[in-house]
């Protein structure tokens, strides 16, 4: 039951998501955001209360539950005064999970969720299960709830949930008891956020609380869950999900016995083996049987902005990975794209850097890289890691620079290794962009 009195904070996606949820159950919520004109702000009915620019602390108090976005932190000093106050705070994932009668398949990790996440969820629509796939991934998961729903009626048909989940959301979502939950790998980002890295991976470990199976990356330390979890682990060598050498060639392996060839699988790199066999381990627990995972598997060419082919210019393939928007997601670009060409690789980076150390990408601007061109807020911290380095103001001037010192068998690759919020709406316009520049070459 929801209590009367629910403040939403933050009136995106899920500030919306949870707007629908809480009016079709009867539920009419004041809402409130900081910024004075929020995204969600035309959709809002006149008759809802509403508080904008600015976090007022009165509405706050006079709430029995509030319900926050995923963009602000717990810690925002507002939002502790209230819980001092004994007020609950909750994310939409937690009013998801509280509701939702199916099994949920719950994924997390610094790169790699969407694409682990879109795997699963194509298994089981292969498999023949009815699936809703939601959370950090773009549908806001209660709008896979149908409107008016009865609490105890089955999750709208659907037979099984798969999540990607944030550490943002995270944040806000105590009572969630995955099926099975994965973090499939940590590595800096959303420093602005949290004040260690060890802060933003305990956020994220609290995905295995309570969970049926933790799924974790045995390549990764950081990934392992707590001794009380049920566990089982996917890396590079046969252990459980793993990859052995049969029939003259590697393939992807199950507890030692061999299921594919990883030459098969037309993802690239070894981040997308990691990931295929994270998707496996997570589609073995929710009971897809092993013929969709393996058809899937066979098939899926990959999510758009990530690792995609653009176009081979005068013998120049361009690629764009402008989701590479931390330094994990960028060396794992780099290694993929070092493996697959056979000419220079050039890199096109920058953007709002999140405080993380870029230093990881010297060794590899020493190595595998010609030159790196960058552009945006944070640029000047790039420029500092070499000498092989250009600034440019914009992504046009990074495109033409490329297009100038690119021979026939090199490879120009964005993954910026930075969110895109300094210079576009998001990370797809900041593609898009990308790949309209490269078309008019
Ligand atoms: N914001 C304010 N004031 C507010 C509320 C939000 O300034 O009162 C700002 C914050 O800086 C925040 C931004 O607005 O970062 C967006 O917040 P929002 O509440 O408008 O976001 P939604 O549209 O509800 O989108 C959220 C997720 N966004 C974030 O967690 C920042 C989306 O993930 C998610 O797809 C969507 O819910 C549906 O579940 C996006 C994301 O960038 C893809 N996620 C981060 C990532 O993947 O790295 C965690
Ligand atoms: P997320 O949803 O976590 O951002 P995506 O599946 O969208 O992850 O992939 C984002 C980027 O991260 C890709 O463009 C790729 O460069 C990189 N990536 C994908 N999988 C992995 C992995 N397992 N390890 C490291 N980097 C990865």
């Amino acid at each position: 039951m929801l209590p009367e009195r629910i403040l939403i904070i933050g009136l995106g996606q899920s500030g919306l998501s949870c707007l629908r949820y809480c009016l079709a159950r009867g539920v009419h919520p004041v809402v409130m955001d900081t910024r004075a004109c929020p995204p969600g702000a035309e959709q809002l009915p006149e008759h809802i209360e509403r508080h904008f620019g600015e976090l007022k602390l009165a509405p706050m108090l006079a709430a029995e539950l509030i319900i926050v976005s995923p963009g602000l932190a717990l810690a925002t000093p507002a939002l502790q005064q209230a819980l001092a106050a004994g007020i609950e705070i909750i994310g939409d994932i937690e009013l998801f999970v509280r509701e939702c009668r199916a099994p949920i398949v719950a994924i997390t990790g610094s790169n790699g969720k969407s694409t682990v996440t879109t795997l699963v969820g194509e298994m089981a629509t292969e498999a023949g299960i009815k699936v809703g796939v939601g959370g950090n991934i773009g549908t806001p998961a209660l709008d896979l709830l149908p409107s008016g729903q009865e609490p105890g009626e089955p999750s709208a048909g659907f037979e099984l949930m798969v999540l990607e989940l944030s550490s943002f959301q995270l944040e806000t979502t105590p009572s969630l008891a995955a099926c099975a939950a994965t973090v499939l790998n940590i590595s800096e980002d959303h420093l602005d956020r949290y004040d260690s890295l060890a802060h933003y991976r305990d956020t994220k470990l609290q995905i295995y609380h309570r969970a049926g199976l933790a799924v974790y990356n045995r390549e990764d330390d950081q990934t392992r869950p707590p001794a009380a979890n049920a566990a089982v682990s996917f890396g590079f060598d046969a252990t459980d999900y793993g990859r052995i050498e049969h029939q003259g060639e590697l393939w992807l392996s199950r507890f030692g016995e061999p299921v594919m060839p990883v030459s098969a699988l037309r993802i690239l790199g070894a981040h997308n083996q990691l990931n295929a066999l994270a998707a496996m381990a997570l589609a073995d627990q929710a009971k897809i049987p092993q013929a969709a995972q393996l058809a899937v598997l066979r098939r899926f060419t990959g999510l758009a902005h990530r690792c995609q082919f653009v176009a081979e210019k005068q013998g120049v393939l361009w690629v764009n990975d402008t989701k590479a928007t931390n330094v994990g997601a960028t060396l794992a670009a780099i290694a993929g794209m070092s493996a697959t060409v056979t000419g220079r690789l050039w890199l096109i980076a920058g953007g709002q850097g999140k405080e993380q150390d870029f230093s990881p990408l010297i060794p590899l601007l020493q190595d595998a890289i010609a030159g790196m061109v960058c552009f945006g807020q944070d640029r000047h911290q790039l420029l500092a890691l070499a000498d092989n380095t250009h600034e440019v103001n914009n992504l046009e001037e990074a495109v033409a620079w490329c297009a100038l010192k690119a021979r026939a068998g090199d490879c120009v690759l964005l993954a910026p290794a930075c969110a895109s919020f300094d210079m576009y709406g998001n990370y797809q316009l900041r593609g898009e962009h990308f790949i309209t520049l490269v078309e008019a070459l």
